[in-house]
């Protein structure tokens, strides 16, 4: 049989069954607990279940469903089964939702109880199976009467296992194909480097819908047998509370967060002062991490925290050293097995260390290409080399820094956001005559979004309505912070919008 993720879950399940694995988490108590048995049996339930429902190998599963220990239980029964898992944000709203019906050409929507009347709303008749997350998770509320025995179903290496959309330059959420190999590679990667042991305990605040929390944190526990204490959502006062327990069930050594998570944390600790003395490793990624940030964690937490990048289509690249030099505003050295070449953006041409380029990657990890999208596929690689649309350089110690970007993208909150999105929402208002979105540089969130934009003439438009039109249409962290009403938009000789001087009428 072929490595899976969840085949190399199943081993380790099999060896620590009744080994408490995940605790649940909601508002800050410990609402449910699951053994490794358990885990192992109610996915093993879903994914018969889901074969007897007609679903097969290949076939994509959309996943719009709260976190929950259900949401883990479930995931994994899909991967059992071979079907590709498309995990997506619960707050999605109705348009973007759409998107993703049609894009994945899903055979089933699993949703929870909440977002059941979305996905009706668009379609009354999709194959739609809404579990209840609000309540302590039994094995009950999944397929509670089907086989419980390890499916054997033929998945090679190069199969896809999981869509992760990404914001797509271009507007449109692209697909990124992670395959079984990506995935195994990028979470034996992460073990490997940061020395996670079955004796490791997670504290995990981050959402499952991303690379991050779902690949980076919840594979590589599962795979090595690390606890995971899952909170249902960040709360800094929630997370401070875990980490500074040094005993007991919640007792942690290990915590991934974007950099404003560490931030938000760090307003209430420097008010109580907690000993963090038992955490082992703070890993920071999704954002850049300022180096006054990386020093204020020093301060707060006592520790150095470990800043590594990662990407969607890629999953992690590179992270500083555990336990070599780690060094403020670099991402670190590359993962094994990844390869990566700074090149000029217009001739490709090799650049020495110091020189700023865009960042190419090569490697197992690497995705190969983004789903149903051959034009952005063919785009994004230049001789089986993924060109990220980072701007970077190498010192001469072999770290890397990210400098720039090349593409449109605004990063907030560690989440990807894409401008053109936006500008495609606001400009759809009948009122509106064009916008430019761009993002700022912002304490809080790295960089917030903010939109520039022109109104047809005569016509009255507040910025509630403008906003209260995005809400409507997008994801909330998607809608605009600050809107400025401009008479027309900076444009260069060519009539291209010039941001730069878009993002200048912000700042004053
Ligand atoms: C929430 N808000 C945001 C936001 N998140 N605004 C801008 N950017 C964000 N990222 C806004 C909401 O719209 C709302 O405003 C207000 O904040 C409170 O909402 P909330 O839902 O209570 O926010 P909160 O739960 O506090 O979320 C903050 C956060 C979250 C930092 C915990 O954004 C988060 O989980 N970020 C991590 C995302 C992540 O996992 N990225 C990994 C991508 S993978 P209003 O006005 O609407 O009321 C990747 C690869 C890699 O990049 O290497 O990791």
């Amino acid at each position: 049989m072929n490595e899976t993720v969840a085949s190399l879950i199943d081993q380790t399940a099999l060896r620590l069954g009744r080994k408490e694995i995940l605790l649940f988490l909601r508002r800050g108590r410990i609402e449910s607990r699951m053994t490794y048995s358990s885990l192992q049996q109610s996915s093993s339930q879903v994914a018969n279940g889901l074969l007897e429902m007609g679903l097969k190998k290949g076939d994509r599963v959309i996943l719009f469903i709260p976190k929950s220990l259900e949401q883990v239980a479930l995931y994994l029964g899909v991967q059992k089964m071979g079907a590709i898992s498309v995990i997506l944000n619960p707050g999605f709203k109705k348009d973007e939702m759409d998107y993703f019906l049609k894009d994945t050409g899903a055979r089933i929507v699993i949703s929870g109880k909440k977002e059941e009347a979305l996905i009706r709303s668009i379609d009354e008749k999709r194959l739609l199976l809404s579990i209840d997350t609000e309540t302590p998770f039994t094995e009950e509320k999944l397929f509670p009467g089907y086989p419980s025995q390890i499916i054997d179903t033929e998945v090679s290496p190069h199969d896809p296992a999981l869509l992760i959309y990404t914001s797509g330059t271009t507007g449109q959420p692209k697909g990124s194909i992670l395959t079984q190999q990506n995935l195994i590679q990028d979470a034996k990667n992460i073990i490997h480097i940061w020395e996670m042991t079955e004796k490791d305990v997670l504290c995990h605040a981050l959402p499952l819908f991303h690379v991050h929390g779902l690949c980076f944190a919840l594979h590589t526990s599962l795979i090595i047998g690390a606890k995971i204490v899952m909170c249902d959502e960040f709360s800094p006062d929630v997370a401070v509370d875990v980490l500074s327990r040094q005993k007991g069930d919640l007792a942690c050594t290990i915590f991934m967060g974007v950099p404003t998570m560490y931030l938000r944390m760090m307003d209430r600790i420097e008010r109580v002062g907690p000993d963090f003395s038992h955490l082992r490793l703070l890993a920071s990624g999704s954002a850049p991490l300022l180096p006054k940030d990386f020093e204020r964690i020093r301060r707060v937490f006592g520790k150095e925290p470990v800043e590594r990048e990662g990407m969607s289509e890629t999953g992690m690249n590179f992270s500083n050293p555990f336990r070599g030099v780690k060094k403020p505003g670099s991402i670190g050295l590359p993962l094994p097995h990844v390869e990566v070449r700074i090149v000029t953006p217009n001739n490709f041409e090799d650049l020495k260390p110091g020189e700023v380029g865009e960042i190419w990657l090569k490697g197992p990890n690497v995705t190969p290409g983004y789903w149903r999208k051959p034009r952005e596929t063919e785009a994004a690689f230049v001789d089986g080399w993924f060109r990220t649309g980072d701007l970077g350089k190498k010192d001469e110690d072999g770290y890397y820094y990210i400098t720039d970007r090349l593409k449109h993208i605004i990063i907030s909150g560690g989440e990807n956001i894409s401008p053109k999105e936006i500008e495609s929402v606001i400009n759809q208002h009948p009122k509106v005559s064009e916008s430019c979105v761009v993002g700022i540089p912002d304490e809080r969130w790295g960089e917030k979004v903010v939109a520039a934009v022109i109104l047809k003439p005569g016509v009255a438009f507040t910025e509630k309505e403008i906003r209260d039109h995005c809400k409507e249409h997008l994801l909330d962290w998607k809608c605009p912070k600050e809107i400025l009403f401009l008479g027309e938009l900076p444009r260069n000789k060519m009539g291209k919008v010039m941001k730069e001087e878009v993002m200048k009428s912000f700042k004053k």
